[in-house]
């Protein structure tokens, strides 16, 4: 059913590192001059987002002075008050400088395994006194090119003991702030460790204090391994993880796109959208955190174009937030849903208080009747592919 009321505004949020990209590439230089975070801050209020993330080297460089660091921060404060704009989300630049060629947390290296350790705390601080709930990590060096060169185990056991040690740096500090890792499957590193949103849900298990360690899935970066994005981010919610989101557009498997959001698979990100916005079709879990754009404006594009495909971004998920719900306030929809059996499937299997073992006593027996009643259930159609229809009449504006 179409909400009463209008719904609240959607929160948008871009990273600082995301319009400010200069667009060097491996095989060319920069296209576009560095744009100053605080010129950032006041165009992306000005185009209706609601909040900026960043790394640490994204608004002061790496190296900075302790007196040149409170002078930028203090800069960057005054333009958050001005517009009104929020931090919810931080996290760490350990992939830049040539320290951290062989990883940051999982580098074969000791050394530098405790100055990114260091370099992590540091910004965490920073973080909550911003009043950022989320801390990202992409460990986009923690990889290898060699399978011979790194012990996976060791590498394994070095990542948990660096997220244990952030976590329970938050916890000690009473900071209200979760991690939210970011699995990529390649790109820096030939072969990135936790390099999708499955892995690192499995490796969140093993955590002594995953309770505070979530994910923040990347379009994009899924997509890179041929994997479904919203199947992704769903088992995320199912698993109460999907602590934040970084939406881009991606065709596919090859290097890491990072283009505006829609841009690649539209009907995927409609899914997306629709998932995001509407929640399960049966209820359940629902993501409450900012819509975070984390796309690089193409090189081809001047600044005009950059502010652009910044709008461009929220403009297309707010078309797509419109189409979803009148995808699902539709009644040939909900008709087509049901044909499907999207209601069946959130009745438990067994009947309340009924055993496998009473299944198999009243219904078990094979042979010719289980064979009779398969011809029969195999008989189904399900329309999934008028459902699928539908919804792209929706996407089309054809509905
Ligand atoms: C991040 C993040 C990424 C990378 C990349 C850096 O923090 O979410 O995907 O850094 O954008 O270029
Ligand atoms: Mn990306
Ligand atoms: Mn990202
Ligand atoms: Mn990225």
């Amino acid at each position: 059913m179409p909400s009463p009321t209008p719904s609240a505004p959607i929160q948008f949020t871009f990273g600082l590192w995301t319009v400010g990209w200069s667009a060097q590439d491996p095989f060319g230089d920069a296209t576009r001059a560095p744009i100053d975070p605080v010129e950032s801050v006041h165009r992306l209020a000005e185009l209706g987002a609601a909040g900026v993330t960043f790394h640490d080297d994204d608004l002061v460089p790496f190296g900075a002075s302790a007196s040149q660091r409170d002078t930028i921060i203090a800069r960057f404060r005054a333009a958050l008050e001005a517009t009104g704009l929020t931090v919810p989300m931080v996290t760490t630049n350990t992939f830049t400088h040539p320290v951290f060629k062989d990883g940051a947390l999982t580098s074969n290296d000791r050394g530098v395994r405790r100055l990114a350790l260091r370099k992590v705390l540091r910004h965490v601080e920073l973080g909550a006194e911003l009043g950022a709930s989320t801390f990202v990590m992409w460990g986009g060096r923690e990889g290898t090119e060699y399978d011979g060169a790194k012990d996976h185990k060791a590498a394994l056991d070095r990542y948990a003991e660096g997220l244990d040690s952030v976590a329970a740096f938050i916890k000690d500090r009473g900071y209200a702030m979760r991690i939210a890792l970011e699995p990529k499957p390649n790109e820096p590193r030939g072969d990135i460790l936790l390099p999708t949103v499955g892995h690192a849900l499995g490796f969140i298990a093993m955590l002594e204090h995953g309770d505070i360690v979530g994910l923040n899935p990347e379009v994009g970066h899924e997509q890179m391994s041929g994997l479904n994005f919203t199947a992704g981010i769903a088992q995320a919610l199912w698993q109460d993880k999907l602590f934040h989101i970084d939406l881009n557009g991606q065709h596919g498997p090859r290097f890491d796109q990072d283009l505006v959001f829609g841009h690649g698979d539209l009907l995927s990100a409609f899914f997306t959208v629709d998932l995001l916005e509407n929640g399960f079709p049966g209820g359940g879990p629902r993501y409450e955190g900012p819509r975070h754009f984390d796309y690089k404006p193409s090189r081809t594009e001047d600044l005009q174009g950059v502010w652009r495909s910044a709008a461009a971004n929220m403009e297309t998920y707010s078309l797509l937030a419109e189409r979803a719900r009148a995808f699902r306030a539709d009644p040939e929809v909900q008709e087509a849903m049901r044909a499907s059996g999207l209601d069946e499937l959130a009745v438990p299997t067994l009947a309340e208080g009924e055993t496998v073992a009473s299944l198999l006593e009243t219904e078990g027996d094979l042979g010719v009747a289980i064979e009779e009643e398969a011809d029969r259930l195999a008989a189904r159609g399900y329309g999934h592919v008028h459902l699928n229809q539908l919804a792209l009449r929706h996407v089309l504006g054809a509905a």
